[in-house]
């Protein structure tokens, strides 16, 4: 059989909806999602292959000023996943005026001599007038192959996404088996559920201030999965906050994690969590590479 395959990054804004976009495409929740901004801080990659065709999706961090270390980390990322793929989807807010998110990484794209497609996620929460300005103003302001309006929540065009971004797709062997859905390893999963965890449960910088270390991670006879896993925040008073009045807090963060892990796993998962401070480490070059976020 001769096979195709498409590398196809997926960038925008914070909170667009790349990573629930990722999700639906590869049709399993491979990459955490939150109603707060920057809550992907890596590239993660999704996997789809169907019939003779693999598309690999890369979500990305969002795009945004960078204020500490990890800030700008998460920004390269960003920047180096839209040089030379072979198709950008740039997911934007139903909102018809162009931020200055937008307007560097259209710039960005145009740089990269890369196709480019629109994909205006949230079509679920705004009336049929209000999209049809929105692709008005995109129309007037780049060139995009296409614009294609989408929900990545109730699944809405996403087909349409689909088709669209086959189309792109090179003649070339596999590049992952065709049945994986991620290249993340196991330990990552569980750190990045504990996170979306901690981004759900907690406000402010708390959550924001965060990294998640797997310390154990290691499997019985029985196939029960034992992890171990440290919460690393910025201050002392945040360590307060995680853990909770007699410890309520990191209770049900934990318990909360706990169910997504064993969803992943298909096994019964025991999760023990510590909490730790590494002060300001997120504006630590040593520190910020140390819980992962490095090339
Ligand atoms: N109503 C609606 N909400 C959506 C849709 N897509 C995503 N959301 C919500 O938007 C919020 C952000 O979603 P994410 O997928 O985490 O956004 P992201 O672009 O990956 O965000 P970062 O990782 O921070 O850059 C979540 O609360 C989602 O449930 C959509 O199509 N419709
Ligand atoms: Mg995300």
């Amino acid at each position: 059989m001769k096979t195709k395959t498409a590398m196809i990054t997926i960038a925008g804004r914070p909170n667009v909806g790349k990573s629930t976009l990722t999700n639906y495409l590869v049709g399993e929740k491979i990459a955490i999602v939150s109603n707060k901004p920057q809550t992907t801080r890596n590239r993660i990659c999704g996997i789809l292959t169907r019939g003779d065709t693999q598309l690999v999706f890369m979500d990305t961090p969002g795009y945004h000023r960078a204020r500490t270390k990890l800030g700008d980390y998460m920004v390269n990322v960003t920047r180096e996943s839209i040089a030379d793929v072979d198709l950008t989807i740039l997911v934007v807010e139903p909102i018809a005026s162009i931020g200055p998110q937008e307007e560097g990484l259209i710039e960005q794209i145009r740089g990269s001599h890369c196709p480019a497609i629109l994909a205006i996620n949230k079509i679920d929460t705004v009336e049929k007038d209000t999209l049809l300005s929105v692709i008005a103003c995109y129309t007037q302001a780049a060139s995009f192959d296409a614009i294609i309006p989408i929900s990545a929540k109730t699944g809405d065009g996403v087909e349409d996404l689909l088709e669209t971004c086959g189309g792109y797709a090179v003649e070339s062997p596999f590049l992952f088996p065709e049945d994986m859905t991620t290249d993340q390893p196991e330990r990552q999963v569980m750190a990045e559920i504990i996170r979306e965890k901690l981004l759900w449960c907690l406000d402010r910088e708390v959550p924001h201030g965060t990294a998640v270390e797997i310390t154990k991670f290691s499997e019985r006879d029985n196939g029960i999965i034992d992890i171990d896993a440290t919460i690393y925040c910025e201050k002392a008073s945040h360590k307060g906050i995680i853990i909770g009045k007699n410890g309520a807090m990191l209770k049900k963060i934990s318990s909360m994690a706990r169910t997504d892990c064993e969803k992943f796993m298909g096994t019964k998962v025991y999760l023990t969590t510590w909490v730790k401070v590494k002060e300001n480490w997120r504006d630590s070059d040593f520190l910020v590479r140390n819980f992962g976020y490095s090339e």
